[in-house]
């Protein structure tokens, strides 16, 4: 179906509909929580009622994000509605399963971006080549016809930057780029919201990163980059998962790096998880898919119920015959 018929689809959903429930992937991020807030300000405009629940909490440094005390966090919402719109999940397990779509809610709107996604919505916006699900909501407002205000653009923006990487990645185009310009139009200040996305780390966070950095090993003729995390290192930087956000991005620094991988066991016990980061003719989502995982050629992960050094290993083979 073509994508202006879906989002004609989306509107009449929109209009129709009284109450409303946003959630997005486990441990949010930036381009998922702006996506939940930039829907929940249309949805108010519309004179709807909305509710936000998360499995996690938004991380530390989006709070700053307008509308972002409205986000709730349950395992288990026992509410009903008439539209649930779920961002970048490829199945109601990516958001935790936190409710049942199937009995709770009358309409399911599936918004991704992922190369790897699913069909569970009766509404499903998938375009694969936008930079981030924000990307997509601006046009969504675009066929609305609601010129957005300095919050929503705000959201926006903050979605394709953390997406993007500050358009650094390889998902930056002219048209990411024009969309950034029609938001810093409605009022977006890129220059504050850059220090506190970015620029702003706890003393915790930067002793695991240097931990990380002096640990890291290169492997293949210098093709793969690999950092691990015991439970012991994240105790004695007294940090937590929330801290490695960013790390892996750095085993790509080194020129001859096709495959950047972070390994890491917050606690003992825990799954352990595992973050891909690719250029050229890497395919990191291939590699992650291997370990049921999933995401974006070049930016993938995963998690495997296993020790710390096993996966380890069983990531390294694999990513040894992907280079
Ligand atoms: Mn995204």
């Amino acid at each position: 179906m073509n994508k202006v018929k879906i989002f004609q689809e989306i509107i009449v959903a929109l209009k129709a509909g009284k109450t409303f429930f946003l959630s997005g992937h486990k441990k949010p991020d930036g381009d998922t929580v702006a996506s939940e807030l930039a829907m929940q300000s249309l949805l108010h405009r519309l004179h709807k009622k909305c509710d936000i629940y998360n499995a996690e909490s938004v991380p530390l440094n989006l709070s700053f994000m307008p509308g972002v005390k409205t986000i709730k966090t349950s395992k288990n919402v026992i509410k009903n509605y008439d539209v649930a719109i779920i961002f970048e999940c490829s199945g109601p397990d990516r958001m935790g399963n936190i409710i049942d779509l199937k009995k709770r809610v009358k309409t399911v709107i599936n918004i991704d971006h992922h190369l790897k996604h699913g069909a569970f919505g009766d509404i499903n916006l998938i375009d694969v080549k936008a930079s981030s699900n924000s990307e997509q909501l601006f046009y969504l407002f675009k066929q609305l016809n609601f010129p957005l205000t300095k919050n929503e653009a705000t959201c926006l923006y903050v979605g394709i930057t953390a997406d993007t990487g500050r358009f650094r990645h390889s998902n930056t185009n002219a048209e990411t780029l024009w969309i950034a310009s029609r938001l810093l139009q409605r009022g977006v200040q890129p220059a504050p919201l850059s220090e506190k996305m970015f620029e702003t780390r706890g003393r915790s966070a930067l002793k695991l990163l240097g931990h990380c950095l002096s640990n890291l090993e290169l492997m293949q003729n210098n093709k793969i980059a690999m950092m691990a995390i015991a439970p012991k290192d994240f105790s004695a930087t007294h940090s937590t998962d929330e801290d490695t956000e960013e790390i892996v991005n750095y085993g790509l620094m080194i020129p001859t790096t096709l495959i950047s991988i972070l390994v890491r066991q917050p606690k003992s016990g825990d799954p352990v998880k595992v973050s891909f980061r690719g250029r050229r003719e890497a395919n990191v989502c291939a590699l992650a898919e291997k370990f049921g995982g999933g995401g974006h050629r070049y930016a993938a992960g995963c998690e495997i119920e296993d020790s710390l050094e096993n996966v380890y290993e069983k990531i390294l083979t694999a990513a040894k015959k992907a280079v």
